[in-house]
């Protein structure tokens, strides 16, 4: 179905066979036959954004002639894959491109395989931008994603003896024949120093002057966001940071020797490495000088390019808006403040109007630690003139808080964006800006009646909740192409590619016994494909008959992997004990980083790897159970793995996860959830029903319930449930550690003195579930019905529709057509 009605010229496949051979030639002076595979990716990849090129041109040349309004999304993180393979298909012209490869002896697939993910994000923020702008392009709506460019990405991860190992991740090492360097468009950004008053005659007041200052020079590189057939071609901005002075040795003769040498390594440290913490906030001044540097240079290269056409700089909110993915970039309220004031000259009642019109905010976790709270010394050293803003925003809302609750003390300490020393960096976002939304709809009621309940209340009009989603583009059509296929056949149609929604078309062949059968046996066939890379990455054989239970996502607490594998250790015991039990074959299949400073995390990885262990070198068992760890789980396996999943594991303690968006590629691809109700779970049980998923566990209500009266007595179960006692026990008796009783010790301690995260309270509710599930797949009839109304029903979890929520309530964006 892909290709067939491209906007573009009919693809021209002799043509691009040539420039694929050219490429090869002029870029390495080589032949198809003597290149590598990484060559011969280069080649095809730079064929291919000789097709993008002219598109993006012109899509911005229909921009700028509009007039029309951008969004600049700004995120510490874009977790965007690899490129090749999407750009091939929202160029409509990747069936095309399989055959001309096909034709020379190569497979697409491994030409793909050349690639390496730009991983510039941990987890679910950063794969959500990436989502974001993919659908933004294919919407037809102008804006500009905005990052940094990380040396290294997030760390490839590799299992040694069972415990995780960080490798650095050069993806740049090849060079990313996907981006251009635009250095025309640089900025200066300055650290440090202090702030010097000077009174203006002309404006007959004080300005203030940054002085004694470093600085480094911000230099953007473009990646290109291709829409899905119609045109439209936007940016991702990636900031680089080179030093100011080229380090030379007129610098040694001119004494300025230490300057250079310090702008260098400034420079290098800035866009050296991702922080690899997701939901954990460490109060690195390092990571304060990322987000201003990325910040700073965005708006500075906005203002820029609105005065390049316009007067009057009080027009910027109906052509910018600026979409903070969570506090990390927040800093763009005072620096905005501090450009419109110091170098506009704008009053600040003026320049807060339209601060507060350009800025919108994204809340994604409601946990304490993930919450960013910078050091005012460290701030005001860091950035002096903007803290200077900080404290006069701080300063003008508490006057707004006393007049409106006077004498009311505990207003003043949850909403101050100034407190014991501290900056409170959401506190900042929600002040300043329009908008304060949650991503999904429990997410944002918790937000409004308990979290941010005294800025609701202040400021009800701000909040609203936008519940996420994912491109379909990848992870369907690029993910699994034989469901897509599918699909098409059965829709008569291919427009589900940009209307998800039409899917619900699907439904009624839930109950047609060939449709089933069809849908099975495609689901079998991209478990033989997940099977393979299994063994050639980890070396072990899976049953593709049998269930695939998978867990993949990063590994927090929160998240409860630990409470999947204990589970895990329960069924092996009962197995053993009961060999004639009843129990279809399973693999359970896990795949997690670990942040690399955070124990506990680490600890479980060991223990997932330690029962795996032992489960798979048990004969006894291994016709009815295999745990598989998957090595470095990122977006590229990540597509392999969804196609070919039946249980999706979605058990995290409820109230805690914000939404969830893995749940939702499981979902489309047919993925039955096994579930708490949690984060989007809930909107996902709403939509395909509480008969077609399994649901268990404590509510929110229940679980904050209890927080509220500072938890439960772990300790009680642990005593009365022999099961759970039994498997508390083998973690601390040696049965997974080599007869060593302390490996696992403070996972023990941690469940029996307090279990914050309630797993052992959640374990009985979660093995019924469990229970029934590996009941339920017995019925293929019934089973491949469920699955089928799962995908048939996620049409609601196309980040289009969430786009469009966007656009509708916070953005006011107009979409730009081109011919
Ligand atoms: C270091 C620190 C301040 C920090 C770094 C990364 C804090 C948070 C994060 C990342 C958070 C994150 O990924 N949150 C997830 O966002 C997804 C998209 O909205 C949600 O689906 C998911 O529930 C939430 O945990």
């Amino acid at each position: 179905a892909v290709g067939e009605k491209s906007v573009f010229e009919p693809f021209d496949k002799e043509a691009f066979k040539k420039e694929i051979l050219n490429n090869i030639k002029y870029l390495f002076r080589k032949t198809p036959e003597t290149a590598s595979q990484q060559e011969i990716f280069q080649a095809v990849a730079y064929a291919s954004k000789d097709m993008i090129i002219d598109e993006w041109l012109n899509a911005h040349k229909e921009y700028e002639k509009q007039d029309a309004k951008t969004v600049y999304y700004l995120s510490m993180e874009f977790l965007m894959g690899r490129a090749l393979g999407n750009n091939l298909i929202n160029l409509c012209c990747y069936k095309e491109v399989a055959e001309v490869l096909q034709e020379m002896g190569l497979d697409i697939n491994v030409v793909e395989d050349q690639e390496p993910d730009a991983a510039l994000g941990n987890g679910g923020l950063g794969r959500l931008a990436a989502c974001f702008i993919e659908s933004l392009s294919t919407l037809n709506y102008p804006a500009y994603g905005c990052t940094i460019r990380y040396k290294y990405g997030m760390f490839k991860q590799q299992i040694v003896n069972g415990e995780q190992v960080e490798i650095p991740d050069d993806w740049l090492k090849n060079g990313n024949p996907f981006e251009i360097k635009r250095p025309e468009y640089s900025q200066e950004i300055k650290f440090g120093g202090y702030v010097r008053i000077e009174y203006n005659e002309k404006l007959g007041r004080n300005v203030y002057v940054q002085d004694g200052y470093q600085s480094v020079m911000a230099v953007p590189y473009d990646l290109p966001v291709v829409g899905y057939n119609n045109g439209i071609v936007n940016s991702l901005r990636i900031w680089d940071a080179e030093p100011l002075v080229q380090f030379n040795l007129d610098s040694f003769d001119k004494g300025d020797y230490q300057k250079a040498v310090e702008q260098e390594n400034l420079a290098k440290s800035i866009v050296e490495v991702l922080y690899p913490n997701d939901n954990h906030y460490s109060g690195k001044e390092l990571r304060l000088k990322q987000q201003y540097f990325f910040v700073s240079a965005s708006l500075q290269q906005v203002i820029k390019k609105f005065k390049a056409t316009h007067d009057d700089i009080h027009q910027l909110p109906d052509k910018v808006v600026f979409q903070l993915n969570d506090t990390h970039p927040t800093v763009t309220v005072p620096e905005l403040m501090r450009i419109l004031i110091d170098e506009e000259n704008l009053e600040w009642d003026d320049a807060w109007d339209i601060t507060s019109r350009c800025c919108a905010y994204t809340n994604h976790t409601i946990m304490a630690e993930a919450l960013e709270k910078w050091p005012v010394d460290l701030f005001m050293r860091l950035l002096p003139r903007v803290y200077q803003i900080v404290e006069e925003i701080n300063r003008r809302f508490l006057i707004q808080v006393e007049e409106k609750y006077p004498n009311q003390y505990d207003k003043i300490r949850n909403m101050a964006i100034l407190y014991e020393g501290q900056v409170r960096m959401a506190n900042m976002a929600i002040i300043a800006g329009f908008s304060v939304n949650g991503v999904a709809r429990l997410h944002t009621q918790i937000l409004e009646e308990r979290e941010l309940h005294d800025f609701y209340e202040m400021m009800p009009e701000k909040f609203n909740n936008k519940t996420n989603g994912i491109t379909q583009r990848r992870f369907l059509l690029h993910a699994n192409p034989l469901l897509a296929q599918w699909v098409t056949d059965k829709l008569g149609t291919d427009e589900w590619i940009t209307n998800l929604p039409l899917l619900k078309g699907l439904a009624p062949l839930a109950d047609d016994s060939r449709a089933r059968k069809e849908f099975q046996e495609i689901k079998y066939q991209n478990k033989l494909r997940l099977a393979k890379y299994i063994k050639e990455h980890n070396g072990i054989d899976i049953n593709p008959d049998s269930i695939f239970d998978v867990q993949v996502k990063r590994l927090h607490e929160y998240k409860r992997q630990l409470m999947n594998i204990m589970h895990i250790m329960y069924l092996y015991n009962q197995l053993k004990d009961n060999p004639d039990m009843k129990f279809y074959p399973t693999t359970f299949i896990f795949g997690a980083k670990a942040a690399a400073g955070y124990k506990t995390a680490k600890q479980t990885i060991k223990l997932i790897n330690a029962v795996a262990d032992v489960i798979n070198n048990d004969p006894a068992v291994n016709d009815k159970m295999k745990v598989v760890f998957i090595e470095n789980y990122c977006v590229s396996n990540a597509e392999i793995i969804f196609a070919a999943s039946n249980v999706s594991e979605q058990i995290s303690t409820a109230s805690k996860e914000a939404s969830g968006t893995g749940n939702m590629k499981f979902m489309l691809n047919g993925a039955i959830t096994l579930g708490t109700m949690d984060g989007a779970n809930v909107e996902i049980v709403e939509e395909v029903g509480s008969e077609n998923a399994f649901i268990f566990g404590m509510s929110s209500d229940e679980v904050m319930g209890y927080e509220a009266n500072g938890g439960y007595n772990p300790r009680e179960i642990y005593e009365q449930d022999a099961d759970i006692h039994r498997v508390m026990d083998q973690m601390v008796d040696g049965t997974y550690s080599n007869g060593d009783t302390e490996t696992f010790r403070e996972l023990f301690n941690s469940l029996i003195n307090q279990d914050v995260y309630f797993i052992l309270k959640d374990f009985r509710s979660y093995a019924e579930a469990r229970a029934k599930i590996n009941e339920a797949y017995r019925d293929s009839k019934a089973w491949n019905r469920m699955a089928i109304l799962n995908t048939a029903c996620s049409g609601k979890f196309s980040s289009d529709r969430t786009i469009e929520e966007y656009v509708r309530d916070i953005w006011h964006l107009k979409k730009v057509f081109v011919k």
